[in-house]
Formats: structure tokens, C-alpha cells, sequence
């Protein structure tokens, strides 16, 4: 007797918290995980080259390769898609980046004129980003 009364008393809080838990799951239903914008890896040398010289981004596998590049204004960059889908390249701070999607094979470029950071992404793949460091 003691004994069924005693597992009873442990057994209804966990009762509890499970229907908690169930509500808890049927109610948020439906709603997506938005992109975590995850600081971007520390600066990893993405500049190439010297005066003049272009600098390449791939967009391979659903990403910008590098995600992070530093470049000096006017040093153009150049993004060509490697990819079976159509990205694009959008900015969203910084200097105006707009160009429209383009497929396997294609390529975009744009010229920073001005020093300061500009970050982008492709419309299209949510998590798909990146950031261009422009120095003078
Ligand atoms: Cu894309």
C-alpha cells in the first residue's frame, strides 16, 4: 500500500511534464528553424594577388567559396556559379550588390569603389552568405 502510494507520487509529476511536453510540441508545430547567422569564421587570408588583379568567389555545393573575402577598392570580384541552381548575389549592407540569378556556368562580377564591409546573399538558399571586406 505504502509502496503503490509512493509511486504514485513520483509517477504523476512525470506524467504531467510529458503531457506538458506533447502540448508543448503540438502547438509550436509549423514553424521552420530560421538561419542561424553564425559569425563567420575568423578572416582567413581570402585576398589574392596584387593591384588589379580580380579576385574569384565559387558558388559551389549551396555556398559562397570563400565566404569571406578581403579585397581593395576598386579590385574586382568576380562570382561564378558551379552549381546545378541559379544563385544570385544581393547585399544587404554596404555597397549595392544586385545582380540577377544566374546558372551553372555563369558569372557576375561587381567593383567595390568604396572602403567597408559589405555583406550579401543569394536570394534563392536561405544560409547562403557572405561578407567583402573592401580596403583602400
Ligand atoms: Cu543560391
Amino acid at each position: 500500500m505504502r509502496r503503490t502510494t509512493k509511486l504514485r507520487l513520483l509517477l504523476l509529476p512525470a506524467l504531467l511534464l510529458g503531457l506538458l511536453l506533447l502540448a508543448g510540441c503540438g502547438g509550436g508545430s509549423g514553424r521552420s528553424t530560421t538561419s542561424t547567422t553564425a559569425p563567420s569564421t575568423s578572416a582567413q587570408p581570402g585576398t589574392t594577388g596584387g593591384a588589379g588583379a580580380g579576385v574569384q568567389v565559387e558558388m559551389r555545393g549551396i555556398q559562397y567559396a570563400p565566404r569571406r573575402l578581403t579585397v581593395r577598392v576598386g579590385q574586382q570580384i568576380t562570382w561564378v556559379n558551379e552549381d546545378a541552381v541559379r544563385h544570385d548575389v544581393q547585399s544587404t549592407a554596404g555597397e549595392k550588390i544586385a545582380s540577377p540569378l544566374f546558372g551553372k556556368g555563369a558569372s557576375f562580377s561587381f567593383t567595390p569603389m568604396q572602403a567597408g564591409a559589405i555583406a550579401y546573399l543569394c536570394s534563392v538558399h536561405p544560409g547562403m552568405d557572405g561578407t567583402i571586406v573592401v580596403t583602400k
